[in-house]
């Protein structure tokens, strides 16, 4: 078994018009959201940490483009795009982020751990690998159940230093369960560079130990992760055991809102600022003539316009009574 590296070729950037757009119109979606949490952190409206995932948004939209609303979904504290990417609502989204009563889980869960079975999110995660094995559980029933879901976890390259993780992909391969295990390689485990503590140039490699069909993409090209999640959603929905797949992507802005950045250059980032996920869709949607710049204007002030609806709304909403503390907790 070798690693299956992921070659785009033109016909990967001719998507219809109608596609171009939805794939525009989350990128920018997931985009704007985490830029007003930023916003909303600046004001005092948020509890807790805020852990941006800008930079990384071709993955959760490439990625979510073929799963059904049924599908099941685990992610960490950077998941809100992950949310949106499966169609979460932005007010409920941001209501949750202020702990407030229209919130996914009625403010309970916060920026870090949001949850709605509806959608199949099963949970974002604060502990590092957390939402790994909920995710086997997940993919377990769909396998004993028939029900024909897949499931989906999203987790970092420092994830992959944790045992859970290793026991995870081992059931899940023994298993022959329906799972599709993103890791998002944004190159740091907090201010650790991942060269630092893993040896592999490849962390795929880590789904071949398992004898897991294993994938490198460029994840910061939301073309190339979608021809990739097409492919590997209707393997996994037929019955053919797991996928693991290895995005390369960076984070723009610091591990957590506050994040001095010492341990990495402005010259580091200044080279992925010019490969960053919007920057390579506007290029290739030049190339291959897929959209209008008005075209594209016209949805990204719409989606603005949205997310700041959503997010005007969602100050409003109401603190939850004392009670509440004590429902809905298992
Ligand atoms: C079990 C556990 N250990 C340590 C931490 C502290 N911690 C929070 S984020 C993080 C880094 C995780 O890095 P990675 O998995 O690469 O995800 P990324 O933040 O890069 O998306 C650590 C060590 C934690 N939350 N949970």
């Amino acid at each position: 078994m070798e690693i299956n590296f992921i070659q785009t070729n033109d016909s990967d950037y001719e998507v219809t018009k109608d596609e171009a757009k939805a794939l525009w119109r989350k990128l920018i979606e997931i985009r704007s959201f985490e830029e007003k949490s930023i916003e909303a952190y600046k004001e005092g409206l948020l509890g807790g940490s805020l852990h941006p995932y800008i930079g990384q948004e071709a993955v959760a939209t490439g990625m979510s483009a073929f799963l059904n609303e049924s599908d099941y979904m685990t992610t960490t504290y950077r998941g809100r795009g992950h949310a949106l990417a499966k169609k979460a609502d932005p007010f409920k989204l941001f209501a949750e982020m202020f702990g407030r009563i229209d919130g996914y889980c009625k403010g309970k869960g916060g920026p870090m751990h949001i949850a709605n079975s509806k959608l199949g999110m099963l949970g974002a995660n604060g502990i590092v690998a957390g939402g790994i094995p909920i995710a086997v559980g997940a993919a377990l029933t769909a396998k004993t159940l028939k029900n024909n879901h897949v499931a989906i976890t999203y987790f970092g390259d420092g994830s992959t230093n944790q045992g859970v993780f290793h026991e995870a992909l081992n059931l899940a391969a023994v298993l022959k369960l329906p799972m599709i295990f993103v890791c998002e390689n944004n190159l740091y485990s907090e201010m650790t560079p991942i060269s630092d503590s893993v040896l592999n140039e490849h962390l795929a490699e880590r789904g071949l130990a398992y004898r897991i069909l294993s994938y490198v993409v460029d994840g910061n090209d939301v073309f190339a992760v979608r021809k990739l999640a097409k492919e590997v959603t209707a393997f996994v929905r037929e019955g053919n055991g797991p996928v693991f797949i290895e995005a390369k992507t960076y984070r723009l802005l610091g591990h957590m809102f506050g994040d001095t950045e010492i341990y990495r250059t402005k010259e580091e980032v200044a080279s992925w600022k010019e490969k960053e996920p919007l920057i390579q869709f506007k290029q290739a949607v030049e190339k291959y003539n897929l959209l209008t710049e008005d075209e594209m204007l016209a949805i990204e002030n719409e989606v603005k316009a949205s997310i700041d609806n959503a997010f005007e709304r969602a100050k409003l909403s109401e603190q939850p009574s004392l009670e509440e503390v004590f429902t809905d907790v298992y």
